[in-house]
């Protein structure tokens, strides 16, 4: 399916640029076309539900606790991951949107790869925040140009869950432990340095309010986490794409949720450089989609 364009509104500027590099994450308002986020409209619909597609993580969160769901609790936390793999709507925002070149000029690369895309919506009322965490861990890749772009479908702030960032923390050269999203308990078998404790009133954390256009693009190293939606009227829609650029390799990480192409289905093995490949494909190149 193609997309609707593959420019942004604008360039990212070079101040965003050393904010992205200095902290880890930069919010760009007014970036992406209106089209796109309609364009993701109905797929999103259709992905939350369809729960062979998405998690409740609500559930989930109920499950790892041991507290039972309470029935009258209404907001629910749904989530995917690697829509564009089954549905032609998401490869084409993850691979012919602006986000490739967005994550590009960022990321300072030559070229471009599609790692992964998230579907995350929290609906009105829905209790789970978003535990601290760092996408590294999650990810079978070792390098440093590996980022996540967080896009919102309705406008976000801190009482619809926004996503809150621990400025500097991709600097730490530590790859954290993944754990369950919805709970700080690690994922079984997986491997990393505990993650630190961090209260909420950290002068660190940076939170923003955003609105349907903006993207929100933090690296790969960067420990974050989300609240609640506490609104009883506003959903929270949103989807991230992850990308990574050149001098990055493959790195089977143990416990983390598997990816197709790599054993023991797939031939893609620790120690390869990230090369074109139909679980992770060239998505920009510098020569062909620079935006600066
Ligand atoms: O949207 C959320 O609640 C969390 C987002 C996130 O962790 C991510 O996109 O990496």
């Amino acid at each position: 399916m193609p997309g609707p364009t593959a420019h942004p509104l604008r360039p990212v500027t070079a101040d965003e640029v050393a904010a992205f590099e200095r902290d880890g994450v930069v919010h760009l308002p007014a970036i992406l076309p209106a089209v796109w986020i309609d364009h993701l409209v109905d797929p999103v619909e259709a992905a939350i539900a369809d729960p062979v597609v998405t998690t409740d993580m609500t559930a989930l969160q109920a499950a790892v606790s041991g507290i039972p769901l309470d029935p009258d609790k209404t907001g629910r936390f749904l989530s995917g991951v690697d829509h564009w793999l089954h549905d032609p709507a998401f490869a084409s925002f993850a691979t012919t949107s602006p986000l490739p070149a967005i994550a590009g000029a960022l990321l300072d690369a030559e070229r471009i790869h599609l790692y992964e895309d998230s579907v995350l919506v929290k609906e009105p009322g829905t209790a789970e925040a978003t535990t601290l965490h760092q996408d590294l861990g999650y990810f079978h890749l070792t390098g440093d140009r590996i980022c996540t772009t967080w896009v919102p479908l309705d406008p976000v702030d801190f009482k619809t869950g926004a996503v809150a960032y621990l400025r500097g923390s991709h600097r730490s050269g530590l790859v954290h432990r993944p754990n369950w999203f919805v709970s700080d308990e690690p994922l079984p078998g997986s491997e990393g340095v505990p993650i630190p404790e961090v209260t909420d009133d950290d002068p660190r954390l940076v939170r923003y309010t955003v609105q349907p256009g903006d993207v929100v693009v933090h690296h790969a190293a960067t420990l974050h986490c989300a609240g609640p939606n506490r609104s009883s009227s506003t959903r929270r829609r949103a989807v991230s794409v992850r990308y990574c650029g050149d001098g990055v390799h493959h790195l089977v990480r143990a416990g983390a949720p598997t990816k197709a192409h790599h054993p023991p289905h797939g031939d893609v093995r620790s120690g390869d450089p990230v090369v074109d490949h139909p679980g992770c494909p060239v998505v920009w190149e510098r020569t062909i989609g620079s935006t600066r």
